[in-house]
């Protein structure tokens, strides 16, 4: 069932099923008009979790630095609006783990191979840091690794599978976390594939 990770945080156990083959088809719009890209980090090396983003700003990094940005830098053009699906499904589960009123402005679209990993970070690119962060999972599971506010923290080990819905907020808001590198798999609906959504208040 549904887990409380503590201080804000909530895991909605298949909160997304009903609507999966929906979003993966809202998914497939966005990345027609935006591909999914690898960014290099400000030091310069390439990110194994290929991205892309949809809504009035999108999060990109490169060799200047982690921003949001109105406007793709790959097509020169403003990132594709963000689907009523979406928007729609964040701002249910974020009243269900007791956040009402989100309305995100970002929508930033995780892309994970077998192999591929995300390093223990932590989400402080946005101006607001009272509202809560939304991820949906979808395709392949992964083991999320939910840290402490330093990141020497020991981080929990959190299974997430296809339609697991996450809410993170108020005191867990700036804590580590970090994707374990995925495990081979075939999932009916995306292949070898785990796609995660993030929708933030930016701006
Ligand atoms: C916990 N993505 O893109 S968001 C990211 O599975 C990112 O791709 C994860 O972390 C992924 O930055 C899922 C989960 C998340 C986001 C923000 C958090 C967890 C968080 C902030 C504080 C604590
Ligand atoms: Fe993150």
């Amino acid at each position: 069932g549904d887990l409380a990770l503590g201080d804000g945080a909530m895991v909605l156990r298949g909160f997304a099923l009903a609507i999966d083959a929906d979003l993966l088809a809202a998914i497939d719009q966005v990345t027609a008009a935006a591909p999914f890209r690898h960014l290099v980090t400000p030091g310069g090396l390439r990110m194994s979790v290929a991205m892309t983003n949809c809504g009035t700003v999108g999060w990109v990094s490169d060799r200047r630095g982690y921003r949001y940005d109105p406007v793709d830098p790959d097509s020169g053009r403003p990132w594709p609006a963000m689907p009523a699906l979406f928007a729609g499904l964040a701002a249910r589960a974020a009243q269900a783990a007791g956040y009402a009123g989100f309305a995100p402005d970002a929508c930033l679209i995780n892309r994970y191979a077998p192999g591929t990993r995300l390093t223990l970070h932590q989400d402080r690119d946005e101006r607001d840091y009272m509202a809560p962060i939304v991820s949906v999972s979808l395709g392949l599971p992964a083991t999320f690794l939910f840290g402490g506010g330093e990141r020497r923290d020991r981080p929990r080990r959190v299974p997430l599978a296809h339609g697991d819905v996450v809410v993170w907020g108020g005191p867990t808001r700036l804590a580590f976390h970090g994707v374990a590198p995925l495990a081979e798999g075939l999932h009916p609906l995306t292949g070898r594939l785990r796609l995660n959504l993030t929708f933030r208040r930016a701006r």
